[in-house]
């Protein structure tokens, strides 16, 4: 790669053009809003809030953008370059229901093993309903970040061994809707 940020290279097109669902015309417009807005071509945690907070500002956004910034950190260097933003955004606005499972269980698997525990599934429920605070009504059998946990669990931990795997939060996922549609909270978000 040059010195020079303001196109992305051919090869770069090439490869973002295999891997993502986005078509060149998209790709070289995405590269120029994201450079234009982090002109250092790497987002680093705390602009990752700053953007969620403008989408949640009602809420406490924090600690959700924190998750969901170590998803898209594929790397886990501490800062979101434009091959990781776009990969990540191609999945969760354009990806399949597959891609998007794939993605959500990684939102949701913390410590990256393979299983979703309890535990980790509270954190990230405590932090969407930080999030969304009153702005939703919830029924009441899911009212707490507890229940709602509870009531996943129930449905998706067939074995009973406390914890999810890849195939048990496929098919709960099929059961229940919401847990995919966790992942439209970022449709809107840039
Ligand atoms: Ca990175
Ligand atoms: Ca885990
Ligand atoms: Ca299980």
């Amino acid at each position: 790669m040059g010195k020079s940020h303001s196109k992305l290279s051919q090869e770069q097109l090439k490869e973002l053009q295999r891997c993502t669902n986005f078509d060149k015309k998209e790709l070289q417009q995405w590269y120029k809003g994201f450079m234009k807005d982090c002109p250092s071509g790497a987002l680093d945690r705390t602009e990752f809030q700053k953007i969620y907070k403008q989408f949640f500002p009602f809420g406490d956004s924090s600690a959700f953008a924190d998750h969901v910034f170590n998803v898209f950190d594929e790397n886990k260097n501490g800062s979101i370059d434009f091959e990781e933003f776009i990969s990540a955004l191609s999945v969760t606005s354009r990806g399949n229901l597959d891609q998007k499972l794939v993605w959500s269980f990684k939102l949701y698997d913390i410590n990256n093993d393979g299983y979703i525990t309890r535990e980790e599934m509270l954190k990230i429920v405590q932090a969407i309903y930080k999030m969304v605070g009153n702005m939703v009504k919830l029924p009441p059998d899911e009212d707490t970040p507890d229940k709602r946990v509870e009531k996943i669990f129930t449905l998706m931990d067939t074995n009973e061994d406390g914890k999810l795997d890849m195939e048990e939060f496929r098919k709960g996922s099929q059961k229940d809707p919401t847990i995919v549609q966790a992942l439209n909270l970022y449709d809107g978000l840039v």
